[in-house]
């Protein structure tokens, strides 16, 4: 379908095609198997401008979007869903900065995260909070100038390789989801460090890693906001951002389709390409209509949200449901599709199926994503 992109996110997209294809493709095996970071890939992203496609000119980025952001995700996980999170990951923890910090902190974060000298990351997940993120029990503490904090932060995408977290924290525990309160945290801050490095099921180009803050000590001008607005900080944050989760998605069943498509016209059976059998063209048909569904709610979310509507939180769910659920659906017939061979690591198919399921679960799970647009609905009813 033709989505209609203007000259600037045609330009973007065949780039990022482009990168994917030369740069991220030979790679893509050795990193998954040995879960490795690819610091040469996020060089080369940097080197093309990739981290500055969401930041507006004034702070230095080329003034794109959410849009192209999903642009560029999608095209990279065609090709690696866990290689595109270094961009994705730093995205979400450069978001909050960038939505309300102040113009120091933009002066002096966003420099670095433009340029993509810095990753970034989010921190809001803990053992005992994930889809209930007002129960985290991360304390910081005002000291004069400065926040002490403490706690541990679990599961947080760049964790490790990123230079700058922004991290949600309770300044008052008595108040849940309303005591919470947003930081700029610099790799290096005395009491930071890092813990368990995760061994996952799939994007494992990634790092995924642990953050404890054992009295760390925290300027207070790197406080985000006011004390008590770090929840709306990270909901309106993630609201921005599932996109970009339902924009791996789709790119992550774009790529496993794109491989599906291909080994059906030449693997043979019964003496024909399997693509003649009816049985596997209506697969390939089902697949194909799933995703352009998906990318159409995708970006039309996407260009919403960048058209500055305020009330996006029940379509950034969506999008972000039916793209992980087609991600899921498709890559799991892709592996199908082929049979024997799709199941053995020789083949690159069943990587897809591996990075797909995490785009059910982070940044919310599907049934948080759901309750999102349940509640949405149900308050629209009720403002009638
Ligand atoms: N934008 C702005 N404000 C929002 C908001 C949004 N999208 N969603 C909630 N808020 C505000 C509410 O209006 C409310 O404000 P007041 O205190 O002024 O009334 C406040 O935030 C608390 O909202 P609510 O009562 O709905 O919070 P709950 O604790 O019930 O939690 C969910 C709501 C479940 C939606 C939230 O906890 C969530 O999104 N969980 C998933 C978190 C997640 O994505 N984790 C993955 C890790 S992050 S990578």
């Amino acid at each position: 379908m033709d989505y209609l992109l203007n000259e600037r996110q045609i330009e973007l997209r065949s780039l990022a095609r482009r990168v994917a294809l030369e740069k991220v493709k030979p790679v893509v095996a050795k990193h998954d198997r040995e879960s490795t970071f690819p610091w040469d890939i996020v060089e080369e992203f940097a080197k093309v401008g990739f981290f500055s496609v969401y930041i507006p000119e004034e702070y230095g980025g080329i003034g794109g979007g959410v849009f192209d952001l999903v642009i560029v995700t999608e095209e990279l996980s065609r090709i690696c869903g866990g290689i595109s999170l270094a961009l994705a990951g730093t995205a979400l923890g450069t978001y909050p900065i960038l939505m309300s910090g102040t113009a120091d902190q933009k002066a002096r974060y966003l420099p670095d995260l433009v340029a993509g000298r810095k990753l970034a990351a989010f921190g809001l997940t803990e053992p005992d909070a994930g889809s209930d993120a007002g129960a985290i029990r991360t304390r910081a503490v005002r000291k004069g100038d400065r926040y002490i904090l403490n706690g541990t932060k679990h599961f947080i995408t760049n964790g490790g390789v990123a230079k700058i977290y922004t991290i949600i924290a309770s300044t008052d525990p008595g108040k849940g989801s309303r005591g919470a309160t947003a930081f700029i945290v610099e790799d290096g801050f005395p009491g930071f460090r890092y813990g368990k490095v995760e061994d996952k099921l799939g994007i494992r180009a990634s790092k995924t890693c642990e953050l404890i803050f054992e009295d760390c000590e925290v300027p207070v001008e790197n406080r985000i906001g006011k004390e008590g607005q770090g929840f709306i900080v990270a909901m309106r944050t993630l609201d921005r951002t599932r996109p970009g989760v339902a924009s791996q998605a789709l790119g992550i069943a774009q790529g496993a389709f794109d491989l599906a498509l291909e080994y059906t016209t030449k693997r043979k059976q019964f003496g024909k390409p399997i693509s003649s059998f009816q049985g596997v063209q209506f697969m390939l048909a089902d697949m194909a209509m799933q995703i352009e569904a998906a990318r159409a709610v995708v970006y039309a979310t996407a260009r919403m949200i960048d058209s500055g509507a305020q009330k996006i939180a029940k379509e950034s769910a969506m999008c972000k449901v039916v793209a992980s659920d087609v991600a899921m659906k498709v890559t799991t017939d892709a592996v199908q599709l082929f049979g024997g061979y799709g199941y053995m690591r020789d083949y690159p198919i069943e990587k897809f199926m591996r990075d797909a399921k995490i785009t059910q679960i982070y940044e919310g799970t599907n049934q948080i994503q759901r309750s999102v647009i349940a509640r949405n609905l149900i308050k629209g009813i009720a403002g009638r």
